[in-house]
């Protein structure tokens, strides 16, 4: 089998994505997710300029040989651009492979370890009683794993908190709007958050939180251990992901579970937290982090020192990662939790898939692939529109992480 033709789709039903559609001359095609929030056209470019002159001619069914390749032999390695654009490359070949055999691509790599996937999904409210409200609503969908996350009294705007009581999407189209931080106001009002959560649902339910990379190493230990009591899933992203012996000094002072790495790109971010057993959860996505042949690898490294993988699944990660996340998820012996935020109806529409939810876990279903496709007309109806994740600013005008 050879690849003749490679297109990259960029369309916006409802917010951008990047799609990489690999095409042999067998018939089989396979689909790639190449999204990158916020800086999506760069990936495009990277795909369309660089990587898809060196693809086609190529067997589809070499995805180590291409990943180093394309990893390898451009010299300039790891980054948020090229690791996308390579697990772009990476997934539609896996896709293609399992159509090819007529395999779901879990069985090629190593076949079901579990009936079904947890995921978690996320809760958003305006003060504690919105999000206590939102709980309820998700545990009534029959979720066992919901994200709780909360505007902060004196803020005017919080992260994973939607503007106008609609859905939350982490971007806008337009130039980048503001938000701002106070930390000492964040960190009073977490802990209310959980203990009203647990006084309501109890102890059953799992919960977990997004700090988002906000907090010091000092503040984020107070906060992990201040949220001790209520018994979170985890504690996600609570420094800067790149302060990486930060996490030591927060694992010295909480039992609270830490998960960070949606940010990741490379197991090269994450070796030393896993090496050192500073994390319980490693949130690399497929997306992002350069595919299913590196994500295979880094949760196989991973499982040498227990740590799971519970990859990050927000909207922006299109349905075509959705369902390789899936695949990989139910395939890995050391799975822990997959984020499940949903898309909206114009993004079901554009993105058919055989993966659904029941009872608080996921499937991947049987079709051969991946079991998603991309209809091109549907999509065409949507193009791209610039849009940003916001930027954060501390209350005195400095530049924070957002
Ligand atoms: O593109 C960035 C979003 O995906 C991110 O802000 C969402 O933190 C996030 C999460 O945990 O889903
Ligand atoms: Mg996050």
């Amino acid at each position: 089998m050879k690849i003749v033709n490679v297109k990259v789709i960029v369309c916006s039903p409802g917010r951008n994505f990047v799609t990489l559609k690999i095409e042999t001359d067998e018939g089989i095609y396979g689909l790639g997710d190449a999204t990158l929030n916020g800086r999506e056209l760069s990936v495009a470019s990277y795909l369309q300029d660089h990587l898809i002159p060196c693809l086609v001619g190529r067997d589809p069914f070499q995805t180590e040989d291409i990943w180093h390749y394309f990893y390898r032999g451009a010299y300039w390695r790891r980054g948020p651009v090229t690791m996308t654009a390579i697990a772009a490359i990476d997934m539609a070949l896996w896709d293609i492979k399992g159509k090819a055999l007529g395999a779901p691509v879990y069985n090629l790599l190593g076949g079901k370890s579990r009936e079904g996937v947890l995921v978690y999904a996320h809760a958003n409210g305006h003060d504690i009683s919105e999000t206590i409200d939102e709980v309820e609503r998700y545990r009534d969908m029959g979720y066992l794993a919901i994200r709780a996350q909360s505007g902060v009294p004196g803020l005017k705007s919080t992260y994973g908190v939607p503007r106008d009581h609609k859905y939350y999407e982490p971007a806008e189209r337009g130039l980048p709007s503001e938000s701002l931080w106070s930390a000492e106001e964040y960190l009073r009002h977490v802990p209310r958050l959980f203990d009203a959560l647990r006084n309501k649902v109890g102890e059953d339910l799992h919960l977990l939180h997004d700090v988002h990379h906000r907090l010091t190493p000092v503040q984020a230990a107070r906060l992990g251990k201040e949220l001790e009591p209520y018994h979170l899933f985890w504690m996600e992203d609570a420094i800067a992901a790149e302060l990486q012996d930060g996490f030591r000094l927060i694992r010295r002072h909480t039992t609270t579970p830490l998960a960070v790495g949606e940010v990741f790109n490379s197991i090269w971010d994450a070796e030393q937290l896993i090496r050192e057993q500073l994390i319980d959860y490693l949130r690399m996505s497929v997306v992002h982090g350069g595919g299913i042949t590196a994500m295979k690898k880094a949760a196989d490294f991973a499982a040498v020192y227990h740590v799971q993988l519970g990859s990050h699944g927000a909207s922006d990660l299109s349905p075509v990662c959705m369902a390789a996340a899936l695949h990989l998820d139910i395939a890995i012996n050391n799975f822990g939790i997959q984020e499940h935020m949903l898309h909206n109806p114009e993004t079901e529409e554009t993105f058919p898939h055989a993966y659904f939810f029941r009872d608080g876990l996921m499937y991947p279903g049987e079709t051969p692939g991946l079991g998603v496709d991309l209809d091109e007309e549907v999509a065409a109806r949507f193009p791209y529109q610039r849009a940003y994740l916001p930027v954060n600013r501390k209350e005195d005008g400095t530049l924070f992480h957002w």
